[in-house]
C-alpha cells in the first residue's frame, strides 16, 4: 500500500479506538503516552507527552531494567575494565556481548575483558548471610588472573534487597591493590522506572572516579570525544575512519571501542559532541562544567547527517585546511552512497515505517528512511524523557519524578586548574549564529510528520492495533518484537543489536542500511508467512487426564 493511502487512516479516531480497548485508569495514562503529533512554527512547539513514566503493571512492555543501562549499555563496550555482576547468574547473560559492542584492542595480546561474562553467582545461602565475601573473593580472583587497571562492580536487584554495602567493598579492596582502580554501581534492576536511570548511574560514577585521572592528552590539533556511541554492528569503527580521514583526533568515544587510558584523560579535549542524547547527556553537562568542554549534538545515522554532523566539528575548529579536507572527503564519500541510494530510492519511495527503539534510535533512524523516500508514520521510545521527544526547551517544566530523585544529581564545580575556556563568547555566539546549537537537543517529534504517531513504552496488543490498521511496510524494534510482527507478514528490522549485521552508521552505514531494507522489503518471504493464530484461531485442549 502506498504512503497516501495510509495517510487516509485518522490518527485521532485511531487513538481513540485504541485507548477505548483498555481500563479506564490505564486508559487515561495511556492516552498521555500515545500522542497524535502536531508541529507548531515557528517554536517548534509540540503536543506534550507522558515519559519516565512506571509502566502499567501487565502491560507487555519493551523496557529493560536499570542494571541493563548501567553495565550493559553504558560500561559494557569498553573492552579493558573488569567487570563484575554482583548477583545470580541469571542476571549476568546480559553481559555477555548479546548487544553486540564490539572492540579493536590497541595490539593482539592488548587486554579484552568483553568476551568474558564474570558474575558473583549469588546463591540462597548469601541471600540470607549476605554476599559481601563473595563479592570480595571475586574481586581477588580477577586481580589474579587478569591484574586489570580497573574493576567495576554491579549489584542486581537481590543485592540492594539484601543491603550489601558494595561500595565499602570496592574502597577495602582498592586498599588491598593499590594500583587498580575499583569502584562500584548501585545499579540494581528495580531503581529506577527503566534503562534509563542506569545510565545516569553509570555516567556519575565514570565522572567523579575515571574521567580526568591522567593529563595525557593524544598528539593532535583537533581532539574531541563523542559521547553516546556504542560500536553496535562496527558503527563506531566507521566513524573512527571517516574522523581520521578528516584529520580529527577522536580522544575517546564513550564507550564504543573504548579503553581505560583513553577514558581517564578525556577531559583533554577541545569538544564533546553527543550522539546518544538520552544515555550521556549528563556526562557532557558535568564535563563542560568541571572541565570547560563545550558541546553539542550531532547524528551520525544516515549520510546527510553524518556529513551535516563532520561539517559541524570542523566548523567548530575553524580551521581552514581541516574544512577542506573535510569537504573533500564528504564530497567522495557521499559520490558512492548516492549511486545506491538513488537505486534503492526507486524501489522504497512512498514507503512506510514504524519505530520503537529505546532512547534515540527511533529519531536517528528516520533521517536513514527518508533518505529512500519511506516515511515513518508512528515512533515511540522504550525509557526516553519527554525532552528527547519535545526538545531541550522543555526541560525547566519537567517535574522532578520518584524516578529522578532516586539518583543522585551531582553538584559539580569549576575544576580549579584544569578548568579552561575553549572558545570566547564573542566566539560562541558567533558559531550559534552560523547554525551550531550548543547544549541543545531539539527532540523527535519537531521532525516527525503531522499526525504521526508518537508511543511511549509501547505494548504488544498497541503494536497489533497499528499493524491491523496501518499496515506499515516495515517495523523497527527489539527482539522481543520481532517474532510477533514477522507473524503478521510485516518485515522487520531489529535496530538494537542489527541481529548479524552493521555498520549501519556513517557513509559506508548508510548503503548497508539501504541495501537492507530494500532486500526486507521486497522480499516474498514475509507475505507467505502464516501465522499460528490464523490457522487456528482458537486454543483447544482436552485433559491429559481423563476418568
Ligand atoms: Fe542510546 Fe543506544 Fe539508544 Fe540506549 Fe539501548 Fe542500544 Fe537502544 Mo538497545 S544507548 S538509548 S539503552 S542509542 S541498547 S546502543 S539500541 S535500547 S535506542
Amino acid at each position: 500500500m502506498a504512503h497516501d493511502e495510509k495517510m487516509t487512516v485518522n490518527a485521532d479516531e485511531f487513538k481513540a479506538e485504541v485507548i477505548a480497548g483498555y481500563p479506564s485508569k490505564t486508559g487515561k495514562k495511556r492516552s498521555r503516552q500515545f500522542v497524535v503529533n502536531h508541529v507548531e512554527e515557528p517554536g517548534e512547539k509540540v503536543p506534550e507527552i507522558l515519559a519516565n513514566s512506571k509502566t502499567v503493571p501487565g502491560i507487555l512492555t519493551m523496557r529493560g531494567c536499570c542494571y541493563a543501562g548501567c553495565r550493559g549499555v553504558v560500561l559494557g563496550p569498553t573492552r579493558d575494565i573488569v567487570q563484575i555482576v554482583h548477583g545470580p547468574i541469571g542476571c549476568c547473560f546480559y553481559a555477555w556481548l548479546t548487544r553486540r559492542n564490539q572492540t579493536h584492542p590497541e595490539t593482539p595480546t592488548s587486554p579484552n575483558y568483553m568476551t568474558y561474562a564474570l558474575s558473583t553467582d549469588l546463591q540462597e545461602s548469601e541471600i540470607v548471610f549476605g554476599g559481601e565475601k563473595k563479592l570480595r573473593a571475586a574481586v581477588d580472583e580477577a586481580v589474579a588472573i587478569f591484574h586489570p587497571k580497573a574493576i567495576g562492580i554491579f549489584s542486581t536487584c537481590p543485592v540492594g534487597l539484601i543491603g550489601d554495602d558494595i561500595h565499602a567493598v570496592a574502597r577495602d579492596m582498592e586498599e588491598k591493590y593499590p594500583g587498580v582502580n575499583i569502584f562500584a554501581f548501585s545499579c540494581e534492576g528495580y531503581k529506577g522506572v527503566s534503562q534509563s536511570a542506569g545510565h545516569h548511574i553509570a555516567n556519575n560514577k565514570l565522572f567523579t572516579d575515571v574521567v580526568g585521572l591522567s593529563d595525557k592528552a593524544k598528539p593532535g590539533k583537533f581532539r574531541f570525544n563523542i559521547l553516546g556511541e556504542y560500536n553496535i554492528g562496527g558503527d563506531a569503527f566507521e566513524i573512527e575512519r571517516i574522523a581520521e580521514a578528516c584529520g580529527l583526533t577522536l580522544h575517546t568515544t564513550f564507550s564504543g571501542n573504548s579503553s581505560y587510558d583513553d577514558f581517564i584523560s578525556s577531559q583533554m579535549v577541545d569538544l564533546n559532541v553527543v550522539m546518544c542524547h538520552r544515555s550521556i547527556n549528563y556526562l557532557a553537562e558535568m564535563m563542560e562544567k568541571k572541565y570547560g568542554i563545550p558541546w553539542f549534538k550531532i547524528n551520525f545515522i544516515s549520510a546527510g547527517a553524518t556529513a551535516k554532523s563532520f561539517r559541524k566539528i570542523a566548523q567548530f575548529f575553524g580551521d581552514k585546511e581541516l574544512i577542506e579536507r573535510t569537504e573533500k572527503f564528504i564530497e567522495k564519500e557521499m559520490a558512492e552512497v548516492e549511486t545506491v541510494r538513488k537505486e534503492v530510492y526507486k524501489h522504497c519511495k512512498g514507503k512506510t515505517a514504524m519505530l520503537f527503539v529505546g532512547g534515540s534510535r527511533a529519531h536517528h533512524y528516520q533521517d536513514l528512511f527518508r533518505e529512500i523516500g519511506v516515511t515513518t508514520l508512528a515512533a515511540g521510545y522504550e525509557f526516553a524523557h519527554r525532552d528527547d521527544y519535545e526538545g531541550s526547551k522543555v526541560l525547566p517544566g519537567i517535574v522532578v519524578d520518584a524516578d529522578s530523585r532516586n539518583i543522585e544529581q551531582l553538584t559539580v564545580e569549576k575544576d580549579p586548574k584544569r578548568y579552561h575556556e575553549r572558545k570566547t563568547p564573542a566566539e560562541i555566539k558567533k558559531l550559534e549564529s552560523e547554525g551550531i546549537e550548543f547544549n541543545n537537543y531539539r527532540g523527535m517529534m519537531p521532525e516527525m510528520i503531522e499526525k504521526s504517531l508518537v508511543i511511549d513504552d509501547i505494548n504488544h496488543y498497541e503494536t497489533e492495533k497499528l499493524i491491523e490498521t496501518y499496515h506499515p511496510d516495515i517495523i523497527c524494534a527489539g527482539i522481543k518484537e520481532k517474532y510477533v510482527v514477522q507473524k503478521h507478514g510485516v518485515p522487520f528490522k531489529q535496530l538494537h543489536s542489527y541481529d548479524y549485521m552493521g555498520p549501519f552508521a556513517g557513509f559506508k552505514g548508510a548503503i548497508n542500511f539501504y541495501r537492507e531494507i530494500d532486500r526486507l522489503m521486497h522480499s516474498r518471504a514475509f507475505k507467505l508467512t502464516q501465522a499460528p493464530w490464523q490457522k487456528s484461531p482458537e486454543l483447544t485442549a482436552s485433559y491429559a487426564w481423563t476418568k
